[in-house]
């Protein structure tokens, strides 16, 4: 037997917090298809989907020690760790996805990459998560005036928690995986995810009202753990990044599926959907936030997303 055919392929351990139906999992597929094929085998892609390497804070931990290799995550908890990348999630920043993919693939999205090897984290690729949508158990919410007073889970994220404080709702910080069990105790009354999210959770299954508020776009990015990424050769890390490259497209093109579909499918699986918002005094709600993310950040960053437009 040759050296190479002797040699067992190098497992690469790929976390997420979604189902294996989700748009994450049609993206992990990707990347698993395009490395394994560039790497003619020499690395081998484990998907461990549903948060079974647990949240996405948890899964970003583990890849500066090197527990897991790949991670496909929010924006969500990644500002704890890359501070840079809070200007991604302030309410009504984008305004659609043709926007939001052309930041993320231009300038600023390649400096929030390379910002990341600054903090023990590899960005290999922007991906993507979508628009996000309230729902909730208890009432249509309509308004900000609707919202004020409900329980709503959100992410471990503080730009995304005072933005929802401002709104008059108590945000309740807590990692994905323990969500749908929170919803179903009536421990939160609702929370806010893209349709995706709710598609691939069937949160409809606990929630019983959908508002298209949109107020936050929510990037997915492609994450790689340095003590795998930094030991490879200049050939294989450009196979991980035209795999990250691949898992994004795919999973970006699922996103564009679901806005077109999802909405009907969450109707015929029981939830009254709430399409006439009038965006304006959510947007009106969560201004401070703004002024918050400056003071403490800066404007740079957000004169050059905007500018960039
Ligand atoms: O990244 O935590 C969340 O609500 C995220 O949108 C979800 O984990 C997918």
């Amino acid at each position: 037997m040759g050296a190479l055919s002797a040699q067992a392929a190098q497992t690469v351990n790929l976390g997420h917090t979604l189902s294996d139906s989700s748009h994450y999992s049609v993206g992990a597929d990707a990347f698993k298809e395009t490395l394994e094929r560039l790497s003619d085998g020499e690395f081998e892609v484990v998907e461990h989907p549903s948060g079974a390497l647990g949240g996405e804070r948890a899964m970003i931990e583990g890849l500066q020690i090197g527990t897991v290799d790949v991670v496909i995550t929010s924006t969500g908890p990644l500002g704890n760790f890359v501070p840079g990348t809070y200007v991604l999630d302030l309410p009504f920043l984008f305004k659609d996805y043709d926007q939001a993919r052309c930041v993320l693939d231009g300038e600023v999205g390649q400096d929030l990459l390379d910002e990341m090897s600054e903090h023990n984290l590899v960005g290999l690729a922007w991906s993507e998560n979508g628009f996000r949508h309230m729902t909730n158990s208890k009432r249509a919410v309509t308004s900000p005036a609707d919202a004020e007073g409900l329980k709503v889970r959100t992410m471990e994220n503080k730009v995304h928690m005072e933005a929802f404080e401002q709104m008059g709702v108590h945000p309740t910080p807590m990692a994905f995986p323990e969500v749908f069990t929170a919803l179903q105790q009536g421990t939160v009354d609702g929370q806010e995810n893209p349709i995706t999210v709710i598609v691939a959770t069937k949160f409809w299954e606990v929630q019983d009202h959908l508002s298209l508020t949109g107020h936050v776009y929510s990037p997915a990015v492609v994450l790689g753990s340095p003590i795998l990424i930094d030991g490879l050769s200049e050939e294989e890390r450009g196979w991980f990044e035209q795999a990250a490259q691949a898992s994004a497209e795919a999973t970006r093109e699922e996103v564009s599926r679901l806005e077109r579909d999802g909405v009907e499918l969450l109707r015929e699986k029981g939830m009254t959907v709430n399409t006439d918002i009038d965006k304006g005094p959510f947007q009106e709600a969560v201004k401070p936030a703004y002024q918050i993310y400056t003071d403490q950040y800066g404007s740079e960053m957000l004169d050059r997303v905007r500018g960039s437009d």
